[in-house]
């Protein structure tokens, strides 16, 4: 879990980088601080599972095992990304992987996930699908369907909130009137867990307890992962909404170097065997920067391929 994490916060180090120097030009949602979710769910989850995530999905990709030269080929438009680079990160999908589908739309992601439930009930595979979405989310009335179908019918869907206590530029104390996510899930009679989004052990058990859970036929399961954003909604936000003492409490928790310790403290790692795996990951990362700043966009013949099924018989 700990070189998921590290994979991931140096790509959106890098992402933050290049788009802030001017070195490419992207629409970028960043993760940074809500690592340690994404690495336990990526380990639970098998690859045959299913996930859908949204826009500030990079780091749930990367837990799933999206290789992050797909990724940030798609980031930077580029005709080597999965989308051929007309998807972007709101549009992100690696079906070899198990990621399904990113979607922008706040909670579109969620009735998407009951139905590849339900798809993979009636194939008789044993697959689960997780989708992960904002606090914010849980406030559109897609969240409240797609709960009350996937109860109804005993789904094999395990809701992954990652509280990140902002929707956009409003705290989630604003936007609901209960004081947790978890307890949403009693209204449709399931279970619904709360948990530290920055302790990737505690995140790993339960996320387990719920996996297992649906994929025995025990239905679905919500759980709320409290963590926190450390950017700005979107690349270029400038927080001046977010008080400073909450932000920099926040990233006292940074769930990176929290694990680290742990890891070094328990014995479980040795401090060259962090250091080797942290170069490791960055050199993943420069290659994919590299090999994407190469890559070549789409033509402009090809740009409105993949866009409809009969893109000519279209009346634009
Ligand atoms: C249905 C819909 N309403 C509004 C928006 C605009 N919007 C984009 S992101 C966002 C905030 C969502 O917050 P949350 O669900 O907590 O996710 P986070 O961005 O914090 O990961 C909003 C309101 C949208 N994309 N879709
Ligand atoms: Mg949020």
């Amino acid at each position: 879990m700990y070189e998921l994490m590290t994979l991931m916060k140096l790509t959106d180090d890098r992402l933050a980088k290049g788009i802030g120097s001017g070195e490419f030009l992207s629409v970028y949602w960043p993760h940074r601080g809500q690592e340690a979710v994404a690495a336990a769910l990526g380990t639970v989850l098998r690859t045959s599972d299913r996930l859908v995530t949204t826009y500030r999905g990079l780091h749930d990709h990367i837990g799933k095992g999206v290789p992050v030269e797909a990724i940030i080929a798609e980031l930077l438009g580029k005709d080597t990304g999965p989308g051929k680079g007309k998807g972007g990160t709101s549009h992100l999908a690696f079906p070899d992987a198990g990621s399904m589908v990113s979607t922008g739309i706040v909670g579109a992601g969620l009735p998407i996930a009951v139905g590849l439930g339900l798809a993979a009930r009636q194939q008789g595979a044993d697959r689960v699908t997780a989708v992960s979405f904002g606090d914010g989310a849980t406030n559109t009335g897609s969240f409240h369907e797609a709960m009350n179908m996937a109860a109804v019918l005993d789904v094999p869907v395990v809701f992954v909130c990652q509280n990140n206590l902002y929707g956009e530029k409003t705290p989630v104390e604003r936007t609901m009137k209960v004081d947790t996510v978890a307890e949403r899930a009693a209204a449709y009679g399931m279970p619904g867990f709360r948990v530290d989004g920055n302790d990737p052990d505690e995140l790993f058990a339960t996320l387990s307890e719920a996996v297992d859970r649906s994929r025995s036929g025990g239905g679905p399961v919500l759980v709320e992962c409290v963590t926190f954003r450390f950017r700005g909604h979107s690349f270029g936000d400038s927080q001046n909404y977010m008080p400073k003492e909450r932000l920099a409490a926040a990233q006292e928790r940074d769930p990176l170097p929290l694990y680290r310790r742990r890891l070094l403290d328990a014995g479980v790692c040795a401090e060259s065997e962090l250091a080797e795996l942290e170069a490791a990951a960055a050199a993943v990362v420069d290659r994919a920067v590299q090999q994407c700043m190469a890559a070549p966009s789409p033509s402009p013949e090809r740009l409105r391929d993949h866009l409809y099924a009969d893109d000519r018989n279209m009346p634009v």
